[in-house]
């Protein structure tokens, strides 16, 4: 049997995010969004991770894993302008204490999605004065837990984040302005740099360089209709602002995307240390200038009977070759990537295990043509609260019953561990191992 076995040290693991699983993030906009009636589930108590984490990790060390990614919620930090918490910076200091005991390496990212109420009030990414706020709060983070975390996510998925609430207005403000779109993108990347500052700023002597990313939302975008001129134009244009231009800003301190707008912002160049990876599948994008805001949107798959041959309950496109392709496309930037999510909320746990193990094995080949990989974060840990579809979508190695708030590990998380073990995979077709 073909195999492939993984660099020493690889790091396995699985990711979750503050609001999803934490339970009662009442100073969030997220929270607010909820209570206003405009998403169909409330988070509520979500999956009690602000409570459980201890027990949630000792899970993960029983199924292999090594490294954890989780997020810091600004909200709890920071619930009014200018009014810290420190119980909730104590707390954050006993999530990291905990992951490092039982030596699973913590990946913290810093912002997931949600801000606290008062920022948005004032505007959030839209107001200039957000790059203070956020890094007035990366500051006080970085004094806490810096010593003991290496790997940091700034923004977890900025383009993702700017189209949901900004274009589609389906999270907080709820806004459809791809002026207002743009704006947010350009605060995002010099948040992100004078977030990548502050914490190199932060190192003590003696302690490890931290490694700092976003992570980067990175679908493989393909025409609706090959024939069309139009589509593959608008192909294009979307793979150019929603996977290239925030990227291009963080390293060459200058991004355009021609005939839109083109950003210089010579702070924010030289400003990742690897690059956070998180890959679903492919998006099918057709010209459709009546779409609303955003130029172009995406096709429904159903237009694709002959390209898209396997779906997720969420609908999403399922193809493993893709994040092979993108692996090796984002590694011709030079430098390491780390796969901070990829999962699926397949029904079928069968198909569940399935989709992880095709996209292990896609990553590995990818690690195969020469690509630095240094770890991979399934998404997600345990079931948890996806946005606006609620609880409905089920993406946990763990099952989460929401009532009882007992944990279930499943078929494919226990499969899943048996690779963050053996530290190595099969790479024939047959998926069983
Ligand atoms: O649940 C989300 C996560 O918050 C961001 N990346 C995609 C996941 C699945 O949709």
């Amino acid at each position: 049997m073909r195999e492939f076995v993984f660099p020493d040290g690889f790091l396995w693991g699985a990711s979750t995010s503050a609001h999803q699983v934490e339970g009662h993030n009442v100073h969030s906009d997220w929270w607010a969004w909820e209570q206003a009636g405009r998403v169909k589930d409330r988070s509520g108590a979500a999956c009690d991770h602000y409570q459980r984490f201890e027990d949630d990790f000792d899970l993960a060390v029983s199924l292999g894993h090594r490294a954890h990614r989780c997020s810091i919620e600004w909200a709890r930090l920071e619930p009014a302008e200018g009014q810290w918490d420190d119980g909730a910076l104590r707390h954050y200091a006993d999530v990291v204490r905990a992951l490092r005991r039982r030596r699973l390496e913590p990946v913290i990212t810093l912002h997931h999605f949600t801000n606290p109420q008062w920022f948005l009030a004032r505007g959030g990414w839209t107001n200039p004065k957000s790059i203070d706020w956020f890094l007035r709060y990366v500051q006080r983070v970085a004094l806490a837990v810096g010593d003991s975390v290496r790997y940091w996510v700034t923004i977890n998925e900025p383009l993702v984040y700017t189209r949901l609430h900004y274009v589609q207005g389906l999270g907080p403000p709820g806004a459809r302005d791809f002026g207002q779109a743009l704006r947010v993108i350009e605060h995002l990347i010099r948040g992100h740099a004078a977030a990548y500052r502050a914490l190199h700023a932060a190192r003590r002597p003696g302690s490890p360089r931290p490694r700092v990313s976003i992570a980067h939302h990175l679908p493989e975008f393909r025409p609706c209709r090959r024939w069309s001129l139009r589509d593959r134009w608008i192909s294009r244009v979307t793979d150019h602002i929603y996977n290239l231009a925030f990227l291009q800003a963080l390293t060459e301190g200058r991004a355009a995307v021609p005939g839109v707008v083109t950003w210089r912002i010579p702070e924010a160049r030289a400003t990742l240390d690897y690059l956070g990876v998180n890959f679903y599948g492919r998006q099918f994008i057709r010209w459709a200038p009546d779409a609303g805001a955003w130029p172009g949107s995406s096709c429904d798959l159903g237009h694709h009977p002959r390209e898209v041959t396997e779906r997720t309950s969420l609908g999403w496109d399922v193809h493993p070759a893709s994040f092979t392709y993108v692996l090796c496309r984002m590694a011709q930037m030079g430098l390491p990537l780390l796969v901070t999510e990829n999962g699926t909320c397949m029904e079928d746990d069968e198909h569940r295990w399935r989709y992880l193990l095709r996209h292990i094995q896609a990553m590995a080949r990818a690690m195969q043509r020469g690509v630095e990989v240094l770890g991979y974060c399934c998404w997600s840990l345990l079931d948890n609260f996806e946005w606006a579809d609620g609880f409905g979508p089920r993406f946990g190695l763990v099952e989460v019953d929401y009532a009882t708030q007992r944990r279930t590990v499943r078929d494919s998380g226990r499969q899943y561990a048996n690779i963050c073990t053996s530290n190595r995979i099969p790479l024939d077709t047959s998926w069983n191992v």
